[in-house]
């Protein structure tokens, strides 16, 4: 048992030697071999470090052989040459971990990263840089790319994380997806491509870099592929010398506010994953493999706290079956062949209309073979060397002997385990609830002042998703009643009229921009107009990214003297945030510096509420989630750490909240005297929350 133990711990060991990775037109070349590799994607920044070793032990236990991550350029350097790596952040940490685990890493660096996170990854601070073009042949754009490029791949080699000194990091990603966005930029297109990849080669890691969906990466680099089915819609490598490598294969899809989840069965990932293999792929990286969070304001537009919880690893790292053990089987069943398979010659014939067989032979005797059928109504009887095979609808079976089917992609054996939600305790008691509401910016208060209706990024520069616009009206009475109009392309707007809530709209994914429209009651004479404008995320994709502009474009009030009162190019006075996140009053320090007042049921259901009060940790390891169920839309706190936005007021068209349980880390908590804080930007009883924990039953 020892002695095995030992032997075991050896091979793990020796897993990297050093040596550089290379490959041929069959697979990546590590250590002298051909490899057929699982990988998952899991992004260090989206769980906590205590999260970390069960996550990877887990997708290891699920038959994986590589963890692939994003770097996420604008958390490691907020601010210009500021740079974070601690905590959440610890890119290295997490990638000795994967080493720990005798694990290898795919680093995709981008540093464009898209990925549903805020500005796709890019620090706020590089659309004020003079004349630059974000993902062009644009000088400016370039040197900052390779600055960070180069930071980043020197950091990895001075901590000997590449593959090529004995490290775990076999593959590595330059830019993201930029064929999407190709044309857009025209002749400065093709230049920029050709350069990030001598770039990136030119780093002289030791490991290939990838381009994913860019068809024309130039050589050494390999154009992968990313899809929810591969195996149908990879033309394959632009050139016989580079293997057929998948780089996204969805297990489901990130969800927006008013969206549903995505539900993509096992059966369909297993289903697509065979026929990668079995079309000569030698790589398949699941995107993702465990989703996590999107804590505090790092999702990008719209897109919720929770991400990817659909995943093989669910938002809480705990495993969600039949998904994951279905994968395992699957990855076990093809491994089973792997030497057939990268050193045999492969054929493929027609066993029927929509049947073929993909073959693999190297000596005699030695054959693997996957039978499918893309029939997605009808199963179908086939005879494969002289045997009668019953094939399911849209399934694939893997024969390691080309004689015994030992999975069928549509055949699960596994278990669908519900996750169950066990109320740990209840904030129903009015008592245990402070209160404070923010304040409306008086105009002679605010500090930017304009005859016009400014870009709100431009404002922020993200420091916060809120913006006030802030002006006032002279109003002489009409027999018509007012109705104020404006239209934003923020995604919130929060309206007051001297000071009253008159009413909140907002946009969803996709919509550049909407209306606001509600009928005002005025006063004769003065009015103050204060307009809240909201972000949700900044954009993460497209092309001319540092073009982007948000908030307010246009303000008029209908009714009046004249008809129409355009107020678009009043003088406009500005606020950039909330009194209580410039205090930071969610922390515990900043808590002591407003006014608190008890709550009661007149202190709840109202816009730009700051609520607190304190818990205690559940006893036991189970993860920790809250239940906003109650609450409209805002973000919530726990000691300081914002768990991220959320919104449960943004329905989906049946009708439920897109997310109404909100994970909180075990990692944030202490034993006792946790301080728990949330901003309600439109009205929510927290009287209501609840704080549980989760499990699930037979694993
Ligand atoms: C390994 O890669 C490095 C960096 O690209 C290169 O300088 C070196 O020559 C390679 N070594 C071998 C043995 O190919
Ligand atoms: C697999 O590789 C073989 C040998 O290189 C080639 O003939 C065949 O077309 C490939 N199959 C696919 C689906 O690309
Ligand atoms: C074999 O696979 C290739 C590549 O996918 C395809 O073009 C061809 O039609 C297949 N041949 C048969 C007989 O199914
Ligand atoms: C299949 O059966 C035929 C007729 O019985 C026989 O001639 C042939 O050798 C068999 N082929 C294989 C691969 O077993
Ligand atoms: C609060 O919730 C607990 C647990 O559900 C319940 O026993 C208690 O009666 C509730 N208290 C109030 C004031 O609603
Ligand atoms: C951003 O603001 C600066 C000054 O605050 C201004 O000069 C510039 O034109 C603005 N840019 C955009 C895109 O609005
Ligand atoms: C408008 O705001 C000013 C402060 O900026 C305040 O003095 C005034 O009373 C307000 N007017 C109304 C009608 O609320
Ligand atoms: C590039 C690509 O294939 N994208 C697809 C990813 O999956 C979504 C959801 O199924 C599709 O809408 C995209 O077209």
């Amino acid at each position: 048992m020892v002695w095995v133990f030992f032997w075991v711990l050896l091979v793990v060991i020796s897993g990297v030697h050093g040596g550089n990775v290379t490959y041929d037109g069959r697979s990546l070349i590590i250590d002298g071999g051909r490899k057929i590799l699982f990988s998952g994607s899991i992004h260090y920044t989206r769980s906590t470090p205590e999260m970390w070793p069960s996550l990877i032990a887990k997708a290891k236990q699920g038959g994986l052989d590589v963890i692939q991550t994003y770097v996420f350029w604008n958390v490691h350097e907020p601010v210009q040459g500021e740079y974070n790596f601690r905590g959440r952040y610890d890119l290295v940490g997490f990638l000795k971990e994967i080493e720990a685990q005798g694990m290898y890493a795919c680093l995709r660096i981008g540093p464009f990263i898209e990925s549903e996170w805020s500005y796709g990854g890019f620090p706020i601070w590089l659309r004020d840089i003079p004349g630059i073009v974000f993902r062009s042949d644009n000088e400016p754009f370039k040197i900052y790319m390779q600055k960070f490029t180069t930071m980043i791949v020197n950091f990895m080699k001075a901590e000997s994380l590449y593959a090529s000194q004995g490290g775990p990091i076999i593959l590595s990603q330059i830019e993201n997806e930029y064929k999407n966005v190709e044309p857009a930029f025209h002749s400065k297109g093709p230049p920029y491509v050709r350069w990030a990849a001598n770039m990136a080669v030119g780093q002289q890691t030791g490991v290939p870099w990838v381009m994913c969906k860019q068809d024309d990466a130039p050589d050494p680099v390999i154009n992968t592929c990313n899809g929810l089915n591969c195996g149908e819609t990879f033309a394959g490598p632009n050139s016989r010398t580079k293997p057929s490598l998948w780089t996204e294969n969805w297990t489901s899809q990130y969800q927006v506010y008013g969206g549903e989840p995505y539900l993509r069965s096992a059966e369909d990932i297993a289903f697509s994953v065979a026929l990668f293999v079995a079309k000569n792929g030698s790589f398949v990286n699941y995107y993702m493999y465990h989703g996590g969070t999107n804590f505090g304001r790092s999702a990008s537009s719209y897109v919720t706290t929770s991400y990817y919880d659909q995943a093989p690893l669910d938002e809480y790292g705990m495993i969600r079956q039949p998904k994951w053990g279905h994968l395992k089987e699957l990855h076990a069943a093809i491994k089973l062949g792997s030497e057939t398979l990268l050193w045999g010659a492969p054929s493929n014939f027609s066993l029927g209309q929509l049947q073929e067989a993909h073959v693999f032979r190297r000596q005699p005797g030695e054959c693997v073979a996957f039978l499918s059928n893309s029939d997605s109504r009808n199963s179908a009887t086939v005879t494969f060397l002289n045997l009668s095979y019953e094939l399911p609808p849209r399934s694939i079976s893997i024969l390691p002997d080309c004689k015994s089917v030992i999975f069928n992609t549509a055949k699960v054996s596994r278990k669908y385990t519900p996750r169950s939600m066990m109320s740990r305790q209840m904030f129903n008691l009015s008592e245990r609830w402070l209160n404070f509401m923010d304040g409306i910016p008086k105009f002679g208060k605010t500090t930017i002042k304009a005859n016009t209706l400014l870009d709100q990024i431009n404002i922020t520069k993200d420091v916060s998703d809120y913006l006030w616009y802030i002006s006032s009206y002279n109003h002489t009475p009409t027999d018509v009643q007012p109705i104020l109009h404006v239209e934003t392309r923020a995604h919130v707007i929060l309206a007051f009229i001297n000071n009253k809530f008159v009413g909140s709209a907002h946009g969803s994914h996709g919509l550049p921009s909407f209306t606001f429209e509600s009928p005002i009651s005025l006063n004769a004479g003065e009015n103050n107009i204060s307009l809240l404008s909201v972000s949700v995320g900044l954009p993460d994709s497209g092309a001319y990214l540092e073009r982007r502009v948000l908030g307010l474009r246009e303000v008029t009030i209908q009714g009046t003297t004249h008809g129409s009162q355009d107020l678009t190019h009043y003088s406009w006075g500005y606020q950039v945030g909330l009194l209580g996140e410039e205090l930071q009053i969610y922390t515990d320090q900043g808590s002591r510096l407003v006014e608190w007042k008890s709550t009661d049921a007149g202190s709840t259901h109202q816009p730009l509420m700051w609520y607190k009060t304190t818990f205690d940790a559940p006893l036991g390891d189970d993860p920790v989630t809250l239940n906003l169920g109650s609450m409209g839309k805002g973000e919530a706190w726990i000691n300081g750490h914002s768990i991220g936005r959320y919104w449960v007021s943004f329905h989906t068209a049946k009708g439920t909240p897109s997310q109404t349980l909100y994970h909180v880390p075990r990692y944030f908590l202490a034993p006792s005297g946790n301080l728990l804080v949330l901003f309600e930007e439109i009205g929510g009883d927290p009287r209501q929350i609840s704080l549980d924990t989760i499990s699930t039953t037979g694993v």
